[in-house]
């Protein structure tokens, strides 16, 4: 027993957690809400086999965007910046399309001292829940290098591997990637196109409705007048008003006007847009790529975040 206490205390705390062999780098917490922020907490329980860590390189994988590391007092932080597979939305309606890629920490860590290394990052509300997303980890020592590299194929565990890549499961978030796909806003000319969305539709249903608001900062009336969506064969502008007793629809043959200075929200029960031909239900949660074409903004690339059958408008939602 007098053996074990003298053992140096990281090694028996790492003995406790995973046993000698077992221990590697990883991440704190192993899960991340999709469409929420994510705080990293990378441990590293030792160095390369006795050798001090010099240095520590973490991979960001794509989608986990807007990532920045912390200060850490001994140690110098370079960051290696680059371009993402795909533009992605962030808050307030920015756009990423590139950012932190690799973060190198150089310092030294002794081997029979345990740290962490910080950073922030997003998880993009395109990744998918239930998904695995990996941060590739080499530290390299005083002597040699340890590359915490691999990642588990189709049947095996992170257990099955000698290197394991440290990783995180990803879950649906409480309403975050709401907040985001709500946030999505696309400017065209002097029109600014706010939160564009559509309601999850039943099966065998062919028919879906589009909403968003359209603001006109300009002096010039603007119109919609058509548009696309990638899984609708037609695109309407619809109004929907009470004729007597009766809600009744029309399609506006002329479009949608925007006057100068005005905003229009196009929502359930009022002005919409018609998809027509569905080729597939919506699903909730999924994102619907589309056009908007106006008289004189021309044509806008949009997305529409698919939200619940039944969904009403965001009430009491971004405002500035
Ligand atoms: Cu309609």
């Amino acid at each position: 027993m007098h053996i074990m206490t003298a053992l140096p205390l990281a090694a028996i705390l790492i003995g406790t957690f995973t046993g000698p062999a077992g221990a590697h780098p990883s991440l704190e917490r192993r899960e991340a809400n999709v469409g929420a922020p994510y705080k990293a907490v990378m441990r590293v329980p030792h160095g390369c086999e006795g050798s001090a860590t010099t240095r520590v390189r973490v991979q960001i994988p794509e989608g986990v965007i807007g990532v920045k590391p912390q200060p850490k007092p001994g140690w110098t932080i370079e960051t290696t910046r680059g371009p993402y597979a795909q533009t992605y939305p962030y808050y307030h309606g920015a756009k990423l399309t590139e950012g932190v890629r690799e973060i190198t920490w150089s310092g030294r860590l002794p081997d029979d001292n345990y740290d962490e290394f910080v950073f922030v990052g997003f998880v993009a509300a395109t990744l998918n829940a239930g998904d695995t997303v990996h941060f590739p980890t080499v530290q390299e020592c005083e002597k040699g290098r340890a590359a915490w590299t691999e990642v588990a194929v189709a049947g095996q565990s992170a257990h099955d591997l000698k290197m394991p890549a440290p990783a995180i499961r990803l879950v649906q978030a409480q309403g975050h990637s709401q907040q985001v796909a709500e946030t999505r806003t696309y400017k065209a000319g002097d029109l600014v196109i706010e939160a564009p969305w559509t309601r999850a539709t039943p099966g065998g249903s062919k028919v879906g409705a589009g909403f968003m608001k359209i603001t006109n900062t300009g002096k010039q009336p603007d119109r919609l007048v058509g548009g696309s969506a990638e899984v609708a064969k037609d695109f309407e502008v619809h109004e929907m008003s009470m004729s007597g007793d009766v809600m009744k629809m029309r399609r506006l043959a002329k479009g949608l006007e925007i006057k100068p200075g005005e905003t229009v929200e196009l929502k359930p029960s009022s002005y919409h847009i018609m998809l027509m031909g569905l080729a597939r239900p919506l699903k909730v949660d999924e994102t619907i790529k589309g056009t908007l074409v106006f008289d004189r903004a021309g044509t806008v690339a949009i997305e529409y975040s698919v939200r619940p059958i039944g969904a009403q408008p965001a009430s009491g939602g971004h405002k500035h």
